[in-house]
């Protein structure tokens, strides 16, 4: 498939590139470093987020281009949709995002919709950016430092600073060549894991106060809810890794972080620290992921979201 989605690269002029609302570093960074690549040769290309970029994020070179709403989308030749299993994920503008005459698909997840006819799907790679780079590598492209930067930021946090199962051999070798090609590594983790708002330390406190504990502490469960938010005047981002702090407790081998989007609504993040597979766990409930990270949404109030979440666990894992 390198060779179609290259042929289609050199061929056309203007691309959209795109991932899934309330991007992650891996969304950004297989965006920003697309946007570097097609950029330096020469081509028109849009980046578009359906939700702001997180401001830990920022520092990423090119970020500044990204754009939050989209004008006609006609003249685009190409759209480049990165870590998106499904193109619903990419939000509101699906539909005109859809329409796009080529879509070009690369994601790493598991469950792998098919919107797509020119699809670039490793569900080994450690992330959509891993990807990328053997992209560029059979494009005979350039890694600039821009470009390493990128990619070496979506690699480290998708891969939770290389700690993670989706950790191989290959990750580090291309890593190696991403920081010999100019990625600061230590700039890069003191910018996305050492720059944390007070704010953020304030609903963390807030949260662990919810802590709970199941299955004789093998499942660990924290929540939020929007007026916990508004209390301490926080941002949807700042929830970001409050489910690995669960998964870093002893004992603890499946970690669930609900998160409030509307009354009787909740995102469910599932994490697991061994060989647990939450995707089996989320899809039972109509969602999806990784062995290791999978989400998704459940209706009810805190108590009834729980026992959904601990009523599917239990049935994926009858002993824990
Ligand atoms: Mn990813």
């Amino acid at each position: 498939m390198f060779d179609e989605i290259i042929d289609v690269i050199n061929s056309f002029s203007s691309f959209l590139v795109t991932s899934h609302a309330r991007p992650d570093g891996d969304a950004l960074g297989s965006e920003l470093a697309m946007y570097h690549v097609l950029h330096d040769m020469g081509k028109d290309v849009v980046v578009y987020n359906k939700d702001k970029t997180p401001a830990v994020y920022e520092f990423l070179p090119g970020s500044k281009n990204i754009t939050h709403s989209l004008d006609s989308v006609s003249g685009f030749d190409v759209a480049v949709v990165l870590d998106c299993s499904d193109l619903a994920r990419v939000g509101d503008e699906e539909n005109r995002i859809g329409s796009i005459k080529r879509i070009v698909n690369i994601d790493h997840h598991v469950s792998v919709g098919t919107f797509s006819d020119l699809l670039l799907v490793d569900s080994t790679a450690s992330s959509t950016g891993e990807i990328i780079y053997r992209l560029l590598k059979h494009m005979g492209a350039t890694i600039t430092k821009e470009i390493a930067t990128n990619i070496y930021a979506a690699i480290m946090t998708d891969t939770g600073s290389f700690r993670y199962s989706n950790t191989g051999v290959e990750t580090f070798r291309v890593a190696a060549d991403l920081v010999a090609n100019g990625a600061d590594s230590r700039h890069i983790a003191k910018n996305i894991y050492e720059t944390k708002p007070v704010i953020q330390i304030r609903l963390m406190r807030d949260v662990l106060n919810t802590l709970e504990f199941y299955e004789g502490g093998k499942v660990g469960s924290v929540y939020v809810t929007q007026e916990m938010l508004l209390k301490e005047g926080a941002l949807p981002e700042h929830t970001e890794g409050f489910v690995d702090i669960v998964r870093s407790i002893e004992g603890v081998t499946i970690a669930v972080f609900y998160y409030e989007t509307a009354p009787n609504r909740f995102k469910v993040s599932l994490r697991s620290k061994g060989s647990e597979d939450v995707e089996k766990i989320a899809g039972r409930l109509g969602g999806g992921g990784h062995v290791n990270a999978s989400a998704c949404r459940v209706e009810g109030d805190i108590t009834a979201a729980r026992e959904k979440v601990l009523g599917a666990i239990k049935a994926v894992y009858n002993t824990l």
